[in-house]
């Protein structure tokens, strides 16, 4: 069975489709939603917001991991990651400290085409998501499996900036942008959730912008 028909409904009772009261203002965006969520303010700049670590990854020492609960662990290099079914999405990136920048063009490849081709296990719920600095963070399945959930390696048409992950990191659009990991080095496929470097410090697990769920 397709990935994405197995988990329809708890996609379609995910926060970011199910809500009927989304909170903030300005026209709605792709989705249907206000497009600057309760508590944000619109910037043009993008900011670097990370431990301070630069761990130095380049193309041709960059590789993911993807285990745990999956049927056939992987372990992918840049060739096989280009190789894979590429997509082009325009989309908002909201970080927890208040700022939000809009339309912002990547070029990658969706989460779910990667856990697809894993094959995920019965009983898998959520992701571990690590970074090359040791960071690591925590999305549901029902949220990475979204088509806007991408591994990006090219922002505006030019490769993705050291500073902001790349060569490869994960942006999650309908959620906070700490969910999404730079320097993206393995997917742990996880039978339970767990908190990640921020949630373990207090902040949300599941970090929905239109209901202000920066904390827990
Ligand atoms: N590996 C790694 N990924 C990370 C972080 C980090 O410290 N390390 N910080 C997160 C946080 S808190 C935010 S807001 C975004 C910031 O991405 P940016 O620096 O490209 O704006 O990356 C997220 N991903
Ligand atoms: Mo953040």
């Amino acid at each position: 069975m397709k990935l994405r028909t197995r988990f329809k409904a708890k996609i379609d009772a995910s926060p970011s489709v199910a809500d009927d009261a989304p909170e903030g203002s300005g026209a709605p965006n792709q989705h249907g939603m206000p497009q600057l969520p309760v508590g944000q303010f619109e910037t043009q700049q993008w900011p670097v917001l990370d431990l301070g670590v630069r761990p130095g990854v380049r193309k041709s020492t960059w590789r993911l991991v993807v285990d745990g609960a999956v049927e056939r662990p992987l372990d992918l290099d840049w060739n096989q990651l280009m190789e894979m079914e590429q997509v082009e999405d325009v989309s908002d990136f909201h970080c927890v400290t208040t700022w939000s920048k809009f339309d912002m063009r990547w070029g990658g490849v969706r989460v779910s085409t990667v856990l697809a081709l894993a094959g995920l296990a019965p009983t898998a719920t959520h992701l571990m998501c690590h970074g090359s600095d040791d960071y690591t963070t925590n999305v549901a399945l029902e949220e990475a499996l979204k088509d806007d959930v991408l591994l990006v390696h090219t922002h505006d048409g030019r490769p993705l900036p050291e500073d902001h992950g790349g060569p490869v990191r994960m942006i999650t659009p309908q959620l906070y942008a700490w969910k999404g990991a730079k320097w993206i080095r393995r997917i742990e496929v996880m039978c339970t959730d767990r908190p990640g470097f921020w949630e373990e410090r207090g902040y949300s697990m599941t970090a929905y912008p239109w209901r202000d769920d920066r904390y827990r």
